[in-house]
């Protein structure tokens, strides 16, 4: 059997030489640390035997609740390496959060931050985890502490391309989070394309400044880097000025749209900052117009927009060279999400079912060897999300003109993407609408000028109790991560509504649109 482990096929990218930069961990203070291809290629191996060590059941699940580290990243690779099923969550999540994660996903080791083991590991105890380990943003913690003691030897597991490598949740219009199983075949698959699509060539040095527990920073970078065998100058968080300061020395970046507004307000940011740059791609929420002709404006690069989702990774692109397959177009175009990416089959359908014509709007359905596998443990649930022919559908709104370019318009999904994180309003609705005094609830996405877009909450309270919006927020911050937060409560007497009672969502958007630009 070929061994489709993705992090076999990872590490086949290695360069040659081994003692060249891998990862140069880049610190506000100008410090740096620099790890060796070969110092991945051994501590994902230590870290790959000390799971191996536990004797784990075949598709166990690894939740990690870390901070950003270099260590961080190498025990996601050696999770793939090792066979297993890498679960990554937010490190905004609190308590409800994690014990739903855990509870839902039954994961055989759990790593979480130092400072969190005691309320982490209760849950993780408490719900049947036996190994629970912590991994501390300064290389501490009892898993490196254990895996300094394993072997630096480690061959990757055999596994098929149909093989869970990933769980990432994401939530619902309705109930809880579901958990979306990514192989890794649709990982692989992924990783080649957009190596090929975006021109990745020797040489090439990534600044890699986002999160890593969501697609964009964990699979869409990571992956694209390595398999590309290029250096990577890794930023535990995102700051405009170590990113500035470490431009001239990268050739790619990729960004949310948020990253790119925060680095724009930056004086330092021009044509001589990015002299070295190739290529700088932005996704995970839709970038302003402004924001992409500002960014040609101030450095004379064109923004590279592309679309994807946690169900299926990438799937579209705007051109980075010429597409022979539209025409040799080669024009990113500002306002669209491109070309879908060769492989991923994209349609637009009414709710009917009919295909709609060239500039119509309607719903994106997608298929290729990218989608996920399905929902964890929720057959009905992935069901409904696939067509009969094998279509999934994304939930996102939109057209495709007749050059071929897809553009996003709308989501039929009630979602907010608020600096690149996704939030349901009916996960807020549901939080808010449990607290005393409140009757009903709506949460709204209102523009934004740094997140895009974030959610406000308006607020019924029952009769004769009187409620306060910013005491809400208040009681929110201690149930909810922080990005799920409402940036603004109001309390009013009542709420629109169409005849058949639903609240009316579109005018109360209209209403708050102006609170924040
Ligand atoms: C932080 N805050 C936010 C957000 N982030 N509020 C709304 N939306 C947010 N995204 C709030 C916190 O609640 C806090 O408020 C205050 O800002 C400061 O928090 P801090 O953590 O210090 O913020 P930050 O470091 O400035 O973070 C902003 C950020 C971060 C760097 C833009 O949100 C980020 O890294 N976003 C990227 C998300 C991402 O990678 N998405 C990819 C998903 P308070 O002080 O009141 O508590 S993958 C995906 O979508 C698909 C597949 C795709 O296509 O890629
Ligand atoms: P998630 O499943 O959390 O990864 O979020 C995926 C959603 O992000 C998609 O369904 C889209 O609604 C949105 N998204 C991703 N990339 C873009 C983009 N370039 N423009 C607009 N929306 C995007």
């Amino acid at each position: 059997m070929i061994n489709h482990n993705l992090f076999a096929a990872l590490q086949a990218a290695f360069p040659a030489d081994l003692d060249a930069v891998a990862v140069e961990a880049a610190e506000p203070d100008g410090s740096s640390l620099k790890y060796s291809w070969r110092d991945l290629k051994r501590a994902t191996a230590m870290v790959a035997n000390l799971l191996v060590s536990l004797d784990l059941a075949e598709g166990s699940r690894v939740a990690v609740q870390v901070e950003k580290s270099v260590e961080a990243m190498v025990l996601y690779l050696a999770t793939l390496r090792a066979g297993y099923v890498f679960l990554p969550l937010n490190t905004a999540y609190q308590s409800a959060e994690i014990e739903y994660f855990i509870g839902n996903a039954e994961p055989a080791v759990v790593v979480c931050s130092p400072g969190n083991f005691g309320w982490v590991s209760k849950i993780a105890f408490t719900a049947g985890t036996r190994h629970v380990f912590t991994l501390g943003d300064d290389r501490t913690g009892s898993l490196l502490e254990r895996a300094a003691q394993c072997s630096d030897q480690h061959s990757p597991v055999k596994k098929a391309d149909d093989d869970l490598a990933a769980i990432l949740y994401t939530s619902g219009t309705t109930g809880r989070s579901k958990g979306a199983m990514l192989t890794h075949g649709n990982m692989l698959s992924n990783a080649l394309v957009l190596k090929h699509y975006w021109g990745w060539k020797p040489g090439d040095v990534l600044i890699h400044a986002l999160p890593i527990f969501h697609v964009h920073g964990l699979f869409v970078a990571i992956h694209g880097a390595l398999i590309n065998g290029s250096k990577m100058i890794w930023l535990s968080k995102f700051d405009p000025k170590v990113v500035l300061r470490k431009l001239p020395e990268a050739t790619v970046f990729m960004g949310v749209p948020t990253l790119y507004v925060r680095l724009l307000a930056e004086p330092g940011l021009n044509r001589d900052a990015a002299r070295n740059m190739r290529l700088f791609v932005a996704g995970s929420a839709p970038l302003l117009i402004e924001t992409f002709t500002e960014w040609q404006r101030r450095t004379g690069h064109t923004i590279l927009e592309r679309y994807g989702m946690s169900e299926t990774a990438m799937l579209t692109s705007n051109p980075c060279g010429p597409d022979p397959r539209y025409g040799g177009q080669s024009e990113r175009r500002g306002g669209t999400v491109g070309f879908p990416l060769p492989g991923v089959h994209l349609r637009v359908q009414d709710d009917e079912g009919r295909a709609v014509p060239v500039g119509e709007v309607g719903g994106i359905q997608v298929q290729g060897p990218n989608v996920f596998k399905g929902y964890w443990r929720m057959p009905e649930k992935t069901a409904e999300e696939f067509t009969a022919d094998g279509y999934f559908r994304t939930g996102d709104v939109g057209k495709i003109d007749e050059r071929g370019y897809v553009t996003i318009v709308g989501r039929s999904k009630d979602l907010i993407i608020s600096g690149g994180y996704n939030v349901y309003p009916a996960e807020i609705e549901g939080f808010i609408n449990e607290l005393p005094g409140v009757a009903e609830s709506a949460v709204v996405g209102v523009p934004h000028p740094d997140f895009g877009e974030v959610g406000v909450a308006v607020v019924i309270a029952r009769p004769g109790v009187a409620v306060d919006g910013a005491a809400i927020v208040a009681e929110l911050k201690a149930k909810l991560a922080n990005f799920k937060i409402p940036k603004h409560c109001d309390v009013v007497p009542e709420l629109p509504r169409n005849t058949m009672g639903k609240v009316q969502k579109n005018l109360l958007r209209e209403q708050y649109k102006g609170l924040f630009v």
